[in-house]
């Protein structure tokens, strides 16, 4: 996910215009800043490959490349999003109500440049949680509402349910408190036994929900509370592809540096990579585009796809030191 890029862009036009002038030359370059990670549950294990060419031929370089490992005694979800606000994703794991230890099933870890043109999984753990639910519940983080601070949001897939909280640091840590009376939550009603993404879908700095099921794709507004209340589920848009009900993974990420997540799709069964641009038509309502991206060599049966955006190596980091960086950091 990007979901941050419009925010941070937002005060100063003329910067907006180099990161993206930036942005266009790293993709120019075949080097995308977005890049394509998958966590093997069954192996514990993280991998990521880089997206390569530019719109609308984008691929995966085939290169995959060990990020870490997390695994625990149980079945571990994960998901990627931007915890601390600096505009790159950290790895966030969610592990059910009791697993590892009772009051702690949640843990997130830095992605940092492996010095080899790769990315590895930090070794400090910088989450922890004390929420309950189902090693089954898939977990999604993002910034509900745009207002800067990231957001947990959990599916349970048996009956639907969704519940959202803030995420907050606590000594050093990110985590999710229920008993904190203060966090706004989400209880809302998705639709049950789909698979579901979050993202930035219409680059406006706030994240929407994201159904897949049976080749229908639907966006749903997140929002936030408003005085009282509790986040909630908008009215959805849904858009049908021809890519029917095979077991698919769907996934949101920026491909193409334009601050819009696309929508990725993965098929479980042979690693097939899809990716479309969706539009926002206004009204609530959105369009699926042509298909941008396609790979078919990244696979993994009991794998999640996901999407995410990493701290550069220090090379491009100096290139993008012309301020392009900063612009990348969001407002706070
Ligand atoms: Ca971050
Ligand atoms: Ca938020
Ligand atoms: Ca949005
Ligand atoms: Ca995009």
């Amino acid at each position: 996910m990007f979901a941050n890029l419009k925010s941070s862009v937002i005060p100063c036009a003329a910067a907006a215009g180099l990161a993206a002038v930036l942005l266009m030359t790293t993709a120019a370059q075949g080097e995308l800043l977005s890049h394509a990670v998958l966590y093997d549950q069954a192996a514990g294990a993280l991998s990521g490959q880089s997206f390569t060419g530019a719109s609308p031929s984008i691929g995966l370089d085939g290169v995959t490349d060990a990020m870490g490992t997390f695994s625990g005694p149980g079945t571990i979800q994960s998901a990627l999003g931007d915890l601390d606000g600096d505009g790159f994703d950290e790895v966030v794991y969610y592990h059910g109500a009791t697993s590892p230890s009772p009051g702690n099933n949640v843990s997130a870890f830095a992605i940092i440049p492996d010095g080899s043109g790769g990315f590895v999984q930090d070794g400090t753990n910088i989450g922890k949680g004390n929420w309950g639910g189902s090693p089954d519940f898939r977990p999604h983080v993002g910034d509900v509402g745009g207002n800067g601070d990231a957001d947990f949001i959990i599916y349970n897939p048996t009956d639907g349910t969704l519940l959202a909280r803030n995420f907050i640091l606590d000594a050093g840590q990110w985590g999710v408190f229920p008993t904190a009376g203060s966090m706004p939550t989400l209880s809302g009603a998705a639709t049950a036994g789909v698979e579901t993404a979050v993202g930035d879908v219409n680059g406006d700095g706030a994240v929407e929900w994201v159904e897949y099921s049976g080749g229908n794709v639907t966006v749903y507004p997140l929002i936030p509370p408003v005085a009282g209340t509790e986040f909630s589920l908008g009215t959805g848009s849904t858009m049908a592809t021809n890519w029917g009900g095979s077991p698919f993974r769907p996934s949101l990420g920026d491909l193409d540096g334009d601050g819009r997540d696309e929508f990725i799709i993965t098929a479980v069964a042979d690693g097939t990579w899809l990716g479309r641009k969706i539009t926002d038509l206004g009204g609530g309502s959105y369009d699926l585009g042509d298909t941008i991206f396609t790979n078919s060599s990244f696979a993994g049966g009991s794998a999640i796809p996901m999407v995410g955006t990493f701290v550069p190596e220090p090379a491009s980091m100096a290139f993008l030191a012309l301020g392009g960086l900063a612009m990348l950091r969001r407002r706070r």
